[in-house]
């Protein structure tokens, strides 16, 4: 049993001729080729297809250099679509032209002093944990436990402090029920002692990022040492270079909004 039921679509915006104008903290390993990442982008949208998913994608917005992160402006859950505001304001207003294609789920808007990102929000198996981050405070923290718990009131929700990296999920996801995968940079004082923990040594620190659809897990490619704990634990593991996006910070689950 998972919380999440399996997906069936993916939301993807195509990233914006001027997407190297977004946020970043990653310039030491050089700025983003715009026609590789349309490959690469290519390539998980394809991907995400060959699972079963029906794709929408829609088209590229200049105004926002980091509109294809679409994962950060919406969480989402069963009939619940949680329109995050983001703790960094160029990103605010992202989640708007979204809205038309999540116009079958129930619509929640957070309180005017919640910040929160979809990045740093982990569904696992058994739980749920919001990261506390730049991007996510405690305002925004309790609002969306409050949304989650008004669909399942038993759903267990934890907040997570953590420095060293953008997002929770940047540097921590769920590669099986209760395997969690950690980049050694992410520093949190959260107790992980509930999973078997997989640390990736420094060098493959952004494969931290793992992405289940259905029973399949996605990977970033050239990480040995993620692949081998991911094909341990998971019946289909299929890998994915997003070098060009990692150059923004960005990682597999950021690309779609998954349900
Ligand atoms: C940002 O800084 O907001 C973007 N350049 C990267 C967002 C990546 N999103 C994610 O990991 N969920």
């Amino acid at each position: 049993m998972h919380l999440l039921p399996a997906f069936t679509r993916a939301l993807m915006r195509r990233p914006a001729a001027n997407f190297a104008d977004g946020l970043t903290t990653s310039v030491h390993i050089g700025a983003p080729d715009f026609e590789r990442a349309l490959r690469q982008y290519a390539d998980y949208a394809e991907a995400l297809r060959d699972c079963g998913l029906e794709v929408t994608v829609i088209p590229a917005d200049e105004r926002f250099p980091d509109g294809h992160f679409v994962e950060d402006p919406f969480v989402i859950f069963r009939d619940l679509a949680f329109h995050c505001r983001s703790g960094a304001p160029a990103r605010r207003d992202e989640g708007e032209s979204l809205k038309p294609h999540l116009s079958h789920l129930r619509l929640v808007e957070p309180p005017a002093d919640a910040c929160i990102d979809g990045g740093d929000v982990l569904f696992c198996a058994d739980r749920v944990l919001i990261g506390l981050s730049e991007r996510t405070n405690r305002a925004g923290f309790k609002a969306l436990r409050d949304a989650l718990l008004s669909i399942q009131s038993d759903i267990r929700v934890d907040p997570v402090p953590f420095s060293g990296v953008l997002h929770l999920k940047s540097g921590l996801t769920e590669l099986a029920p209760n395997v969690l995968i950690h980049d050694p940079a992410l520093k949190t004082a959260y107790d992980l002692a509930w999973a078997e923990v997989v640390k990736l040594p420094p060098e493959e620190g952004f494969a931290a990022d793992v992405m289940p659809v259905n029973n399949t897990l996605f990977i970033a490619a050239n990480c040995p040492h993620a692949y081998e704990a991911a094909a341990r634990h998971c019946q289909r593991v299929v890998t994915l270079d997003l070098s060009e996006f990692v150059k923004m910070d960005g990682g597999l689950t950021c690309l779609s909004l998954r349900y």
